[in-house]
């Protein structure tokens, strides 16, 4: 048989065996039989090409390269058909439909105060943010709510028994973000329009309304010409935005030691009218000890608690619920 016909038939025969091979280990025995490099039927058929004339060495070692390639190919082929997973994975049907894994969701209220951030945004007000733990300056002092005041009781405050700052105040959880409109006065000269969005604590008696750990939402505009009326319209715009219906403020007088004057701001929604928070015209009191100057520049600042926002927005009637972690009732929101 001439060369040429030994390999014709060496990759018939090797075509043959790598279609019949069934498992990985099959085709493995028939790619060492057939391409091995040490004793394979390739490495005898390699020796032909010595024998030959030289008038026909080129034209057998260009059928030698083609039949060995197309050899390879198909063993390639037909090893990776063989390495893909079966319909049965070690008892895992692989063919059958997923079940959807549930992802997490962000916490009601840290999507609320998300909320509350991009739609202040929108009106001009820049986010700044507070430390929880502060000191009785800008809890208290910088406030316009001296020593002898009942706000400042120990039993009304989580007092920090063991922290005490550097310069030897006592330290406590704030009482309210009110705080972070001292902390920002101190630091930047007016015009000002921030909010501040975070944790408050207060030892309340806990129920359906009311938490001893809850969050407030705090702004502040000072600038030359800022009245009630544009306290008015910020909430205004802020809650029409947030309850997407057309809601109306009201104020009540109150009293905070930081404002004057103050009010409690109540907003018609739904056919009710339902409290959203404190609110006043900055205390020139308190703007004179940051160093502004209350003849040239006003503002007002407002404090709402967030909680009873998204409480009101999403019908839940307890407030408990939001620190309660149960899977069921974040995962509705
Ligand atoms: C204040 O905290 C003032 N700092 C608000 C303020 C800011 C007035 C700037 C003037 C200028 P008040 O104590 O009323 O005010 O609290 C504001 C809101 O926080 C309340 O309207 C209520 O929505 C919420 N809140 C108060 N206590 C609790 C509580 N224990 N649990 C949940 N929410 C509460």
């Amino acid at each position: 048989m001439d060369a040429a016909a030994q390999l014709a038939e060496y990759e018939q025969a090797a075509l043959a065996a790598i279609a019949a091979a069934t498992d990985a280990d099959g085709i493995e025995a028939v790619r060492i039989e057939y391409l091995g490099k040490k004793q394979g039927r390739l490495k005898d058929l390699q020796k032909l090409l010595g024998q030959v004339t030289a008038e026909e060495r080129p034209v057998i070692g260009k059928q030698f390269n083609e039949v060995k390639n197309r050899v390879s190919a198909a063993l390639e082929a037909r090893q990776s058909e063989l390495e893909k997973p079966t319909a049965e994975v070690e008892g895992i049907d692989v063919t059958l439909p997923g079940t959807p894994l549930r992802l997490g969701k962000r916490h009601p209220l840290t999507q609320t105060i998300d909320e509350f951030k991009s739609i202040m945004a929108r009106l001009g007000f820049a986010t700044v943010d507070g430390p929880e733990i502060e000191d009785e300056h800008h809890n208290f002092e910088a406030l316009n709510i001296p020593a002898i005041h009942p706000a400042r009781d120990p039993l009304d405050n989580f007092y920090l028994a063991t922290a005490e700052k550097s310069s030897g105040g006592p330290l406590l959880l704030r009482s309210q973000t009110s705080t972070v409109q001292i902390r920002v006065m101190e630091r930047t000269p007016p015009p000002v329009r921030i909010v501040s969005l975070g944790r408050v604590y207060r030892p309340d008696t806990i129920d359906a309304t009311h938490s001893c750990m809850f969050h407030q939402m705090e702004g502040l505009w000072v600038e030359e010409g800022v009245t009630l009326a544009h306290l008015k319209s910020v909430l205004r715009a802020f809650m029409t935005a947030y309850l997407g219906d057309d809601v109306h403020i009201r104020f009540r007088p109150s009293f905070f030691p930081f404002t004057e004057p103050s009010v409690e701001a109540d907003m018609s929604w739904r056919d009710d009218w339902l409290e959203i928070g404190g609110a006043g015209m900055v205390d020139p009191n308190v703007l004179k000890a940051v160093g502004y100057d209350p003849e040239k520049v006003t503002g007002f600042a407002f404090g709402l608690g967030i909680e009873r926002f998204c409480m009101q927005r999403h019908g839940i009637t307890d407030i408990r619920r939001f620190y309660e972690n149960d899977v069921r009732f974040l995962q509705q929101f």
